[in-house]
């Protein structure tokens, strides 16, 4: 997501290093830059005229503000105006009320819109606690209908039973009576795609609208990002025929431009509420500009970072966890639980994306692979150890290490490594629940703790990756 767009404003800031203020002459280089990166990415050309030139005027009317460099005030700058390109603030899907609320998903072919249906249902019932009714109503794919119904049995959603015989209209209306007799809070409309956009397309889906605008539902178009400008097209074209409340755009997670992301909003005035990042149920996010500004100049993304880990951390685990490491004591199944609960947030360089900085490093870094691979590395080597080596790991010696080693298909210097880590890991947690407690010694590197020789603290991965 954005990577390019990412690294080229890093290399465009740089000009500006190390200067007093920013002036005219020394901002040039800069916004050219960051105008081509713009063009690179697919942004539509009269949304980067504006941009840049909304860019320029803010930052040579921006105040001298004592202790903040140029760089650091105009990334601000790029920030603000990167917000404001993308929508301000996300306001609320319009389904807080009494009664039954429509979503109607439209799109074009295979842009995602069967998927985030089945998607939208999962976060409205997870995250808002809705009751949803899904709606197959996609008359021209016959297929589409049993797509839509095996998602729904798999997140345990109802879905209505749409005869496909009747129009699409006629669908849409049926189910509402469904669902008010069920006692549904929404109900989410799957209707059919077409290659192009074509009249008898356009014909159905106004008719949907049509019937359903005395329920005042919201129009959800799906596109795919990857499309760029011919997805910012399509969606003025549906505004213009269908009136839309809303953008989702899809397969974000395969689009390293994000030039449908920068221009739809200011192009066609509707604003984008929910990327779609993953082909799996759960790989759907709201959309909220500030975040993505400040994911796309690297400052991270703390805030998604903490609600994703929200979802994911099982709260009688994390428990558990504490009340043992409470005892002092962390085990070896403490850390597996550990490990999966961070692999649930997602790859570590998607994790490590959402931290203020890392971006930047990341790039630097370049492949993770290595330390992914050590991650399963050490959860096979654990499924190999015995629930009582797993409880105490000092019990792993000669055939006990033999035997993992071949179990795991690693090597016994493996093992034996991977030991030495988790015992660091151990003295560190052992370290970390003094310090907690108010007492020293504490943990090596980290301010309150006793002070090792400086530059030698290492993490439990060791600094390789991160030198
Ligand atoms: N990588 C990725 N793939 C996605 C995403 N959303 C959907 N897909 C994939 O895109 C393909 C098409 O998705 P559908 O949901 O069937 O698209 P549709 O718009 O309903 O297609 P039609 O009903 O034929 O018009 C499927 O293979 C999905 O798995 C996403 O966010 N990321
Ligand atoms: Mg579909």
């Amino acid at each position: 997501m954005f990577d390019n767009l990412s690294e080229k404003f890093d290399s465009a800031f740089k000009h500006l290093r190390g200067k007093g203020k920013i002036s005219e002459s020394n901002i040039d280089d800069t916004l050219k830059e960051v105008k081509t990166a713009l063009l690179e990415a697919d942004v539509n050309f009269k949304v980067v005229k504006n941009f840049v030139n909304a860019v320029k005027e803010t930052a040579l009317g921006e105040k001298v503000i004592a202790g903040v460099n140029p760089g650091e005030q105009f990334v601000k700058i790029m920030h603000d105006e990167l917000t404001t390109l993308m929508g301000d603030e996300n306001n609320d899907l319009n389904i807080n009320r009494p009664g039954v609320s429509p979503i109607i998903v439209v799109g074009l072919n295979g842009q995602g819109k069967t998927t985030f249906s089945g998607k939208l249902a999962l976060f409205l019932r997870n995250k808002k606690e809705k009751d949803v009714l899904l709606v197959p109503a996609d008359t021209f794919r016959p297929a589409a209908k049993d797509q839509l119904i095996t998602l729904a049995k798999n997140i345990g959603v109802d879905y209505f039973d749409s005869d496909l015989k009747m129009a699409p209209k006629d669908i849409a209306l049926a189910a509402m009576a469904d669902a008010e007799i069920r006692g549904k809070n929404i109900v989410i409309i799957d209707t059919a795609g077409r290659l192009h956009i074509d009249e008898q397309l356009m014909a159905e889906l106004k008719e949907v609208c049509d019937v359903m605008a005395k329920f005042n539902p919201e129009v959800l178009m799906v596109a795919d990002a990857m499309t760029g400008q011919e997805a910012v097209n399509v969606a003025k074209t549906f505004h213009a025929q269908i009136e839309l409340t809303g953008i989702v755009l899809s397969k974000m997670d395969s689009d390293a431009r994000g030039g449908a992301a920068l221009s739809i909003k200011h192009v066609t005035g509707v604003p984008i509420r929910f990327v779609s990042v993953g082909e799996k149920m759960k790989d759907l996010e709201l959309f909220h500009p500030d975040r993505m500004a400040k994911r796309i100049l690297d400052m991270g993304d703390v805030v998604s970072l903490v609600e994703k880990a929200e979802d994911v951390i099982d709260e009688k685990q994390a428990e558990n966890m504490m009340k043992n490491l409470e005892k002092g004591k962390f085990t070896v199944d403490d850390f597996m639980q550990q490990m999966g609960m961070i692999s649930k947030l997602g790859s570590m360089s998607s994790i490590l994306k959402m931290i203020p900085g890392m971006g930047g490093m990341l790039r630097q870094v370049g492949d993770l692979s290595p330390a992914e691979d050590e991650m399963k590395r050490m959860k096979i080597i654990i499924s190999s150890m015995t629930k009582q080596e797993r409880n105490d790991y000092k019990l792993v010696k000669a055939r006990r290490l033999e035997r993992i080693a071949r179990g795991s298909g690693t090597t016994n210097h493996q093992v034996t490594d991977f030991l030495k880590k988790f015992s660091q890991m151990e003295k560190m947690m052992g370290g970390m629940m003094q310090m907690m407690k108010g007492g020293a010694p504490g943990m090596p590197g980290l301010p309150g703790g006793k002070q090792k020789k400086k530059g030698k603290s290492k993490g439990p991965w060791g600094n390789k990756y991160f030198k």
